[in-house]
């Protein structure tokens, strides 16, 4: 794995050999490559004799809860913050996965800043915040951050155990849409060197894409009946307010994939989606090769991703007026983008 170099390896291997209390963080609404890759992580710290938690800015969603380990600490910020906020303040190493900079933590984003502990950064996404880590394993051409823990932890040395491979498959297959996209060789290298150790790749697909409940199916299907809108040009979106997401009892990770579906479209190239929050709508972005979802949420949303899966927002009260204004926003930007 070109991009794990002997220097990194042995400054990753020295700052874990010289701290006692580690804290693990990922990014604000944890997915399945950032709660995957913590919990390797930490399983791999605590084997390796560390005080750990990972730490992480929301409670995980209900159907990515499994992949959490029972061995492991996890402190929530927002159920539990001054646990969350002590943790970062008083630990001597953060190993932050899976999100580019601190803000992509939100309410950890201060306490990281002010901590005096040394940092290192493992992460797929572009654009990575160098200043703000003592050591940086990043590249975009790699499937997730999982993957790349992988071969981290396989050069530092080390036991990489099954419920650690468990975790790692976990986070690739979920960030790649089960070998979708991303999908690099070194990803099916990785895959199939921890079927061999024993990964069941079977019962982790039962609990990702098939343990849905029915509320989430008929979701799926009203919103691609009802809430689709196709523009000429390519572009597609969905607005999921909060009256709908009450409708449907939707609870956070079960509109997982929804932005997805617009893509097998074959006229359609950019597919957008946006999420009533408090104050906001979350944005999610997909696109096909060719069309730049980043470059969309860059340029329209905050926000920013990968080249062909990006998120961000739009903020009520500045971006728009108020949340009925959304569907104007959305069909001005991707006019304004398509042009
Ligand atoms: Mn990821």
């Amino acid at each position: 794995m070109e991009q794990v170099s002997q220097d990194n390896i042995r400054a990753f291997r020295s700052a874990i050999q010289e701290s006692g209390r580690i804290a693990v963080v990922g990014h604000t609404h944890p997915d399945g490559d950032a709660l995957g890759a913590c919990t390797a992580m930490a399983l791999w710290l605590s084997a390796a004799g560390k005080t750990v938690a990972c730490v992480l800015p929301d409670t995980p969603a209900d159907n990515l809860q499994f992949i959490l380990s029972p061995d492991i600490l996890y402190l929530c910020n927002d159920a539990d913050a001054p646990a969350a906020q002590e943790c970062i303040r008083s630990c001597d190493l953060v190993i932050q996965l899976d999100c580019n900079s601190f803000s992509r933590t939100e309410g950890l984003e201060a306490a990281l800043k002010a901590s005096p502990a040394r940092k290192i950064l493992i992460d797929h996404h572009l654009n990575p915040d160098r200043d703000s880590f003592d050591l940086v394993f990043s590249t975009p051409e790699i499937s997730s951050a999982s993957e790349f823990l992988y071969w981290v932890l396989k050069a530092a040395g080390g036991a990489v155990t099954e419920a650690i491979g468990t975790a790692l498959m976990t986070g690739m297959t979920t960030d790649t849409n089960n070998f979708a996209n991303s999908v690099f060789p070194s990803t099916f290298q990785m895959a199939s060197e921890l079927v061999a150790l024993g990964v069941n790749r079977d019962a982790l697909l039962q609990q990702l894409y098939s343990s849905y409940r029915e509320n989430r199916v008929r979701l799926m299907g009203y919103m691609q009946y009802e809430g689709l809108r196709v523009l000429p040009g390519g572009a597609a979106y969905m607005i999921l307010t909060k009256d709908i997401m009450t409708r449907f009892d939707l609870r956070e990770g079960e509109s997982e994939g929804l932005v997805n579906v617009p893509l097998s479209i074959g006229a359609v190239k950019l597919s957008v989606l946006l999420k009533e929050d408090d104050g906001h709508f979350r944005v999610s972005v997909r696109s096909k090769k060719g069309t730049s979802a980043q470059e969309l949420a860059l340029r329209f949303f905050h926000g920013g991703g990968h080249e062909n899966a990006a998120g961000g927002k739009v903020f009520i009260g500045t971006d728009i007026p108020d949340a009925g204004a959304a569907e104007s926003y959305v069909q001005n930007a991707l006019k304004t983008f398509l042009a």
